[in-house]
């Protein structure tokens, strides 16, 4: 007798569509790039077919790209919430909508990650159905209507990564939340670490770097900053603000040592002031067995388990941060290494989105 869960799962013929504010493996589409290479990695492996379009120049290991000319897209959180929508000459969003105009036909769905207006508004014109995941939290008026026109005319074609970010769009109730994954055999388990504190990510004012710069000035523990430099002026205003902090800004790293660097610390850090749409850096401690001590708010809140993986805090309360750190020695740093293993692995991920595949395609 077949049980029904025997039955090989049709293998897809999928195309996914990038961002278009960077080429794929250079780091400037940030977290969606990590989750297209990803997904398209965990999909190959359970015996779909990927296509990747992106701009030219992109490259991704063995992953087949097809490369698309003209100018990069504006990164939508450089504008403001009013601003028109607006397209460079030769745009190479429109280009790689052009292309696969002209192929569909070959695929069974089409996987969109940009966070941009033009792809929402195509979707009727499509007979091949469109999934759409959202990298970020709402931005702008105009951004919100076209994906919530998306959202009740095409109902679950929406994706996320977490609920408080689909919180921030008027169609939040029609969001599947998919979370995120990472490859675990990248990341060694440390089983202790020196009273070391690290905090990972773009230097910028919505990171807010500096409550993590100030607790370490508070306790007396050494900081290691790990990210790339995005603000040099915001960068220069911590070091001016906590002379006598013992912080150390030591650049940025690719995944292989950052995780060799991650596994020697204490805790992780997180102070984000805006809202994190998800926080990968926050699953690549928990993989190293590193706990999280992070603000309650946006990604990272739904992803520690306070006081089992590390401790959620009041938003923007350094004190709650010199709390937290006082309390470490509360965390058993395996249970940091199997909530990753449960939830944020690439098999544990890819089941979240063939099954969001799979309900787009049995319910047209
Ligand atoms: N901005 N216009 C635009 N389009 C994107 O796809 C985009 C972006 N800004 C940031 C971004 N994508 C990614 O870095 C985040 O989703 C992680």
């Amino acid at each position: 007798m077949v049980r029904p869960t025997d039955l090989t799962k049709k293998s897809l013929k999928l195309l996914l569509l990038s961002t278009p504010v960077g080429l794929l493996g250079s780091g400037q589409g940030g977290g969606v790039e990590l989750t297209v290479q990803n997904i398209a990695q965990e999909m190959l492996r359970r015996g779909h077919q990927i296509q990747v379009v992106a701009p030219a120049g992109s490259a991704m290991g063995d992953i087949s790209i097809q490369e698309i000319p003209g100018n990069l897209q504006v990164p939508a959180q450089t504008q403001g919430q009013d601003n028109p929508i607006s397209m460079p000459k030769n745009p190479v969003l429109a280009n790689m909508w052009d292309y696969t105009r002209t192929v569909q036909a070959d695929y069974d769905l089409i996987v969109n990650f940009a966070f941009d207006w033009l792809p929402f508004y195509l979707t009727p014109f499509f007979h091949c159905p469109i999934a759409h995941f959202i990298s970020m939290g709402s931005m702008s008026e105009a951004l919100d209507r076209i994906m919530e026109q998306v959202a009740i005319r095409f109902p679950g074609t929406i994706g996320v990564y977490t609920a408080s970010q689909a919180a921030t769009f008027p169609f939040a109730q029609q969001c599947c939340c998919l979370g995120s994954g990472i490859d675990l055999s990248l990341y060694e388990f440390c089983a202790s670490a020196p009273l070391t504190l690290t905090w990972v990510g773009r230097i910028a004012p919505e990171k807010a770097l500096e409550d993590a710069v100030a607790a370490s000035q508070m306790t007396g523990m050494p900081l290691k900053i790990f990210g790339k430099m995005q603000d040099e002026d915001y960068w220069q205003q911590i070091c001016q603000d906590y002379p006598e902090a013992p912080v150390e800004y030591v650049g940025f790293f690719p995944t292989a040592e950052l995780q060799q660097q991650l596994g020697k610390c204490r805790a992780l850090l997180m102070t984000p002031r805006w809202m994190e749409a998800f926080g990968n850096v926050a699953i690549e401690a928990l993989a190293c067995g590193v706990p999280v001590i992070s603000y309650r708010r946006g990604g990272p809140a739904e992803i520690v388990q306070d006081g089992k993986t590390g401790f959620l805090v009041k938003p923007d309360q350094v004190a709650g941060l010199v709390e937290a750190i006082q309390r470490l020695d509360e965390i058993d740093r395996y249970a940091c290494r199997r909530q990753a293993e449960a939830e944020y692995s690439l098999e544990a991920l890819g089941d979240r989105f063939e099954t969001w595949f799979q309900d787009i395609l049995n319910s047209r």
